[in-house]
């Protein structure tokens, strides 16, 4: 019964400072005043119906604390929130509960609110930002024209996956071993006009500055990978005796020319209906027909057979000037280099496996520094000693290879270059739900963009939006929408029905932060420049490709556009583990096995929540959820409430001089380690820092009552918590009589002296005599004291260059060197 009426307790006690923080707009970010600034980050999240889980708050608490921290810090901080609602998962999450979009993402988005609220986030909701509103993807689409401006849009024919029986393009995902996860009918490949972004043009750059971001190394790592750079030669074949056919190939070995033993076209190169002979026509084109039946996934299936025709054509090899047969094959991508290889089965995989099933020549041009070389199932795909490579014979393959690579580019037929496997961004859908792209399309005129004037191109509210299964988005069915005037000529035009995916709207929302009453354009230069680059951003690591790079591509384009002055718009990123059911797996609403915050909050309250969440692991680190571990959090708390009770005014005269000096020293102890941690997004042992002090705390007071050095000591624990617990930092602050607000408190300084480890002296002698002092920190071992003292000058001195014979350490406060 007690603790249930401490549970409800603690829920009046936050709903109450709840809504006075909101009356008295505590969090709202301040104007321009001079002082330094600090914008704290969330990835921008999706709004969806299941609400927030405890696994969501383990972003939101830490990146709260920090604001608050921040803030109590004398900074300015901007610490916003909003809604990613357009894109796919609102989509298919609206159609299948039978709802609209337009309805149900702002309901969820308020629930959201709701919830981050009850936790305690500190967000200026003032700033809250949605965008799938006109007044935001007004300028979505304003970026995009400035994109298409700048020759970074463009609309090119590209394979999808396209389900035939229910008549959709398929996400890759949603192609399970080549077969529609719907109907498992087979999937084929079908071109289809789909507006591209050309990130690949920044390629390099968004290569090269990953050395200079502050980000957790695995994300750096994935997309470093994702961009792929492959350094290497490309290079012309001449087609044999067909003067005029050539084709480019791209290696990064071209140290392994001269073992070239055959040649392969993507089934989806130009040049192969031109060079495929009479006879072979038939069987290529069956072929061709066929592979386009494969995703592109499972092309790259190392696992899969290799297959492929003979097209009758040979090719030259431009450094033996041999000819070698002209195969298709689908293991080689129309997409990646040129689309065409040489193959050199002794040194490649894929190629020695293609070469054993057709029976092809097996060449062996390069032998591993043990002698090791193709053998078996596998290909030697290392360096070493050339072999059978006329002059180069007897160098190290890695210096071949520039030599062969140098004489590629003097005889004019290769350059070196970099290649990446990043495609160009596919932005458009054939869907409802998203930012229309902003285009006319006229009989006469092209492709013309809509003048920025006439922006926003609404979306109109169609209450059946459904895919509408011919591969065109369901905006086809709406003459009104459809219908217009060419911007150019005046003369009847089409709009462009396809609309951006939900990756558009979270590539620049950090810019929309800074002031979205802004109506000039989609950001105020002046509040960009006052509050970015973002300080401190923190989000999930399954974002940590496809998001970060795009919003590292437009805010580079932006800055090559003159409209805002740094190139990479997040310079720090932490991201925060995730937290899993208490079984292990994934939380998820299927397998029933979701905790929300509401839940834990009627039962524990909203500080305890908190505490747990920072508590439970290093916030980098994945865990189990553990309610039963919550307890720990709880008796913290309830012990910091009981402190409070007996404070107010200091009732007791001050302690002994020993008791007072060490609660002093933990205190600034305590605000070093807090303050180190928190810098260091170490939460959980800043967390354990207060509980040991509260310890102490209680022990004190057990002893000597509220003294003068209790009241400050718990004064300054309040202030610590602050951050961290919210509510009860609040509430104890109003219990000791201080004026609204604690989190407008300054955070407490530590004092270097009091916060330093124990000092003591060691006394160091030579040969009996008393040579000098040293201050060492109190508990120094054996070792050390010997290191400290031969390192002292003046101990050297008189050593006179002697040896020490013996060195007696005492009791870690005496060393006696003997000579
Ligand atoms: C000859 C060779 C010999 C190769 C050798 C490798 C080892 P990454 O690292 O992925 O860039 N390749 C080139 N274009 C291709 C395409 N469109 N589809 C499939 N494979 C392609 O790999 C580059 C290597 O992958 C290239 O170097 C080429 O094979 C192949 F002992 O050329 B190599
Ligand atoms: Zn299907
Ligand atoms: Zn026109």
């Amino acid at each position: 019964m007690a603790e249930k009426n401490e549970t409800s307790n603690a829920r009046d006690v936050e709903a109450r400072w709840q809504r006075r923080w909101a009356e008295e707009g505590l969090y709202r970010t301040p104007e321009p005043d001079g002082r330094p600034t600090f914008y704290c980050l969330d990835f921008f999240p999706y709004p969806s119906g299941a609400g927030l889980s405890v696994g969501h708050c383990r972003n939101y608490v830490p990146t709260d604390v920090i604001s608050r921290y921040q803030r109590m810090r004398g900074r300015a901080v901007l610490h916003p929130m909003g809604w990613d609602a357009f894109g796919l998962p609102a989509e298919n999450e609206a159609i299948a509960k039978g709802v609209h979009p337009r309805d149900s993402t702002g309901r969820y988005a308020a629930n959201y609110k709701r919830q981050m609220s009850l936790i305690g986030a500190s967000y200026d909701w003032q700033r809250e930002i949605n965008s799938s509103h006109p007044d935001y993807y007004r300028w979505t689409q304003w970026i995009f024209l400035l994109l298409h401006r700048r020759g970074l849009a463009y609309q090119a024919l590209a394979p999808v996956n396209w389900c035939a029986s229910c008549q959709t393009t398929l996400a890759n995902e949603e192609v399970e071993g080549g077969d529609c996860w719907r109907c498992h009918q087979p999937v084929r490949r079908r071109d289809l006009k789909q507006w591209f972004l050309r990130i690949t043009a920044y390629a390099a750059e968004l290569l090269a500055e990953t050395e200079r971001l502050d980000w957790p190394e695995h994300i750096l790592a994935m997309q470093r990978h994702w961009i792929g750079a492959s350094e290497g030669v490309e290079f012309g074949m001449e087609v044999d005796g067909q003067p005029g056919a050539a084709f480019r190939v791209f290696t990064t070995r071209p140290d392994t020319v001269y073992g070239m033993t055959f040649a392969v076209l993507a089934p989806e190169h130009p040049l192969l209906s031109r060079i495929v002979s009479p006879e072979r026509r038939a069987e290529v084109e069956a072929y061709v027909d066929r592979s386009r039946t494969v995703t592109e996934v499972e092309r790259q299936n190392t696992e899969r057979q290799r297959d492929g025709v003979w097209t009758g054509a040979q090719a030259l090899n431009p450094v033996t000037g041999r000819p070698v047969p002209i195969f298709v094959a689908d293991y080689v991508l129309g997409s990646y280099g040129t689309g065409a290889i040489m193959a050199v089965p002794a040194h490649d995989q894929r190629d020695y496996e293609f070469a054993r099933r057709y029976g092809l020549p097996i060449v062996e041009v390069i032998r591993g520094p043990e002698g090791e070389g193709t053998a078996g199932d596998r290909a030697y795909e290392g360096q070493g000693m050339m072999v059978n490579s006329g002059p180069y014979d007897g160098q190290p393959s890695t210096e071949a290879g520039q030599a062969i690579a140098r004489a590629l580019e003097e005889a004019g037929v290769g350059r070196r270059t970099v290649q990446y496997r990043m495609r160009d961004w596919l932005i458009s859908r054939q869907r409802y739900w998203g930012a229309p792209i902003p285009i006319v399309h006229c009989e006469g005129c092209g492709t013309v963009p809509v003048p920025e004037e006439d922006l926003p191109v609404r979306l109109p509210h169609l209450p059946d939006f459904l895919p509408r299964g011919d591969g065109r988005s369901p905006l086809a069915n709406v003459p009104e929408f459809v219908e217009t005037t060419c911007p150019a000529c005046g003369g009847p035009a089409r709009r462009e029905t396809d609309t951006m995916g939900g990756f558009a709207c979270s590539s620049w929302y950090f810019l929309r932060f800074a002031d979205p009453w802004y109506d000039q354009g989609p950001f105020n230069p002046e509040a960009v420049r006052r509050w970015l680059p973002v300080d401190l951003y923190v989000g999930g690591a399954e974002h940590a490709v496809m998001h970060l790079l795009y919003a590292r591509f437009w805010t580079k384009v932006l800055a090559d556009a003159g409209l805002i002055d740094f190139r990479e718009p997040f310079p720090r990123l932490r991201s925060q583990g995730i937290v899993h059911a208490a079984d292990g797996k994934r939380m998820s609403k299927s397998r029933g096995n979701v905790v929300t915050p509401d839940e834990v909050v009627a039962r524990h309250g909203a500080d305890t929540l908190r505490l747990h969440l920072l508590f439970m692991a290093p916030f980098d680190r994945n865990v189990n959820w553990d309610e039963e571990g919550i307890a720990g959090a709880e008796r913290f708390l309830q012990r910091v409430c009981r402190l409070g009770e007996a404070t107010g005014q200091a009732s007791a005269p001050a302690a002994s001089g020993r008791d007072d000096d060490s609660l002093r020293r933990a205190i600034h102890k305590t605000i070093r380690r807090v303050t180190e941690d928190v810098e260091a997004y170490k939460f959980n042992t800043a967390v354990a820092a207060m509980m040991e002090f509260s310890n102490s705390l209680a022990a004190y007071q057990e002893r000597h009552g509220s003294t003068p050095a209790f009241c400050e000591a718990f004064e300054t624990l309040i202030r610590l918590l602050a951050p961290f617990a919210p509510y009860i930092a609040e509430e104890m602050w109003a219990r000791l009589g201080r004026a609204f607000s604690v989190h407008q408190q300054a955070w407490p300084e530590h004092n270097p002296a009091l916060a330093a480890d124990e000092t003591v002296t060691l006394v160091v002698q030579v040969n009996g005599k008393v040579r000098d002092r040293i201050p060492v920190a109190a508990g120094l071992d054996d070792g050390e004291a010997r290191a400290r003292a031969l390192a002292s000058e003046r101990v050297r001195q008189h050593l006179e260059g002697r040896d020490p014979r013996q060195v007696i350490v005492v009791g870690g406060r005496l060393v006696n060197v003997v000579t």
